[in-house]
């Protein structure tokens, strides 16, 4: 600072250095580790266990470990498929309903130690989750509560069992972004020999206020999944969310109960509720084929490019996650069918998304908070999600016009709310300019993490958002315009 503005700061004590102020947070707020999940965004799920090999969805627990005996499996081939399709992490069922360890767990032998693959020596969740650091991927865990082949399942020593489990994993196998915590309990099963049916209080029986807590511990950048998680299920495994999709969200219980894990009137989840009590966003499940193992049945029905697309737009589009089931087959490695539509999956998105065709666009808004650089409306087309357009705070609705010098044809339009000052917008519109007038194409509700748009091929040199509704001031992270590859 120069002597002159010193003496001009005494003289004129209004005339201030300091930045206008961000605008307070509206209602409640995602955690650091919920904001890092958001941006991971799209990942898969790989299940794998004895079912792959006795064409089952849900083994019943008595299966031999000698039945799992991929015969070429490749950890590379896998993640390398993920990341084809333009994935950004990998969540595997280290141990589905029956009960087998992919990992040779100390406190087993129902496990790939028993296996005749790699002559009991190997480890599936250690090659997976190399492969996935290796190629840059995050990698998360899936670990059933429920175990059909445990014959303590239903009492006391089975959770001290599963808590064991839990944290070899959150240990051994390096940085774990996502715990997934499955409500499913069908309850009968083989319990060690027992063959009967274990019914168990969903609510009581985990003791899950202690289970979570071991993976805050041993892993504080972790989400967990669940139906009272960080991370919700949006309540269907048809691969769409709801329409509006609120981060924000009040879980209820059954019959009138207290919301417990598999006892939540879950259907709610593909909503949320806006102004809920927690920010507990949506996580999309589908598999990639009819079941979530792989079944050659199944071949004929694999999910193609198209309907992958359509997905990601009523997924990630709503402001979701997405995490796309792909299950190896019986070599261990993702089948050739899959790999095709995945990797022309991938094409579409990367073509896509790639390119933000108002990228280079000038903005201008109707209102700019402070009139500040560091609000304004040049933020929504910087490629960072991270700086936001901003009005002042009694500005709840306002405008923000991208002006793009010549005429652009585009489809798509991808919208984000600044995440860390909370769901702000309730509904916004979208105008072109047809030469003398604007013209609406598009309204819609919910914004969050992200809004896609989709529709018939839109050309024109100047388009507009318009915020029509808001809670408190907006504050909009991206305006981008794309054209979707078919
Ligand atoms: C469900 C399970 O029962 C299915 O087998 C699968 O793992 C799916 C992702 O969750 O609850």
């Amino acid at each position: 600072m120069t002597i002159a503005m010193l003496s001009l700061l005494t003289l004129c004590p209004a005339f201030t250095l300091t930045a206008v102020a961000p605008p307070q947070p509206y209602g409640v707020l995602p955690s650091e580790r919920q904001l890092k999940w958001h941006e991971t965004e799209y990942y898969c799920f790989i299940h794998f266990t004895t079912n792959t090999f006795t064409n089952k969805e849900w083994g019943y627990g008595d299966e031999s470990p000698t039945v799992f005996n991929p015969t070429d499996f490749n950890a590379d081939q896998i993640v390398g498929a993920a990341k084809a399709a333009g994935m950004k992490g990998l969540v595997l069922t280290c141990k589905h309903h029956d009960g087998l360890c992919l990992w040779p767990s100390k406190y087993t032998d129902h496990s790939v130690e028993k296996s005749p693959w790699r002559d009991g020596k190997g480890d599936i969740v250690r090659e997976i989750s190399d492969a996935c650091r290796k190629a840059g991927l995050k990698f998360g865990v899936y670990l059933s509560p429920w175990d059909r082949n445990h014959a303590e399942y239903g009492r006391p020593a089975y959770v001290e069992y599963y808590r064991n489990q839990l944290r070899e994993l959150l240990t051994n196998y390096g940085p774990i972004f996502e715990v997934w915590f499955d409500g499913a309990n069908g309850g009968d099963g083989y319990y060690g020999g027992a063959r009967e049916k274990r019914s168990i209080d969903g609510a009581t029986y985990y003791g899950w206020d202690e289970t979570r807590q071991i993976v805050r511990e041993l892993q504080p950048g972790a989400v967990m999944f669940g139906d009272i998680g960080d991370v919700r299920w949006v309540g269907n495994e048809s691969g769409y969310a709801g329409d509006p999709c609120w981060a924000t969200y009040t879980p209820h219980g059954k019959d009138g109960k207290a919301p417990a894990p598999g006892q939540t009137v879950y259907q709610e989840g593909e909503n949320g509720t806006r102004n809920g009590e927690f920010w507990m966003p949506a996580e999309v499940d589908v598999s990639i084929r009819p079941g979530w193992f792989y079944h050659a049945k199944e071949d004929k029905k694999v999910r193609t490019p198209e309907n992958l697309m359509k997905i990601y737009f009523e997924s990630v589009g709503r402001g979701a996650n997405l995490i796309l089931n792909l299950p190896p087959d019986r070599s261990g490695q993702v089948n050739a069918i899959d790999l095709a539509s995945l990797r022309e999956f991938g094409r579409r998105l990367e073509t896509t998304f790639g390119t933000d065709l108002a990228g280079g666009a000038k903005a201008e808004a109707g209102n700019t908070r402070g009139n500040d650089e560091q609000f304004s409306a040049a933020r929504v087309n910087d490629g960072d999600r991270n700086t936001y357009w901003c009005t002042d705070d009694a500005q709840l609705t306002s405008e923000l016009t991208l002006d793009l010098d010549k005429e652009v044809t585009f489809n798509v339009v991808s919208l984000r709310e600044y995440l860390p000052l909370g769901l702000r917008v309730d509904d916004w519109a979208l105008d072109q300019w047809d030469g003398s007038e604007w013209k609406e194409f598009a309204k819609g509700t919910s914004i969050g993490n992200r809004r896609l748009w989709r529709g018939d091929d839109v050309t024109t040199d100047k388009v507009r958002l318009r915020i029509t509704k808001a809670a408190a001031c907006p504050a909009i992270a991206e305006f981008a315009l794309h054209l979707e590859a078919k």
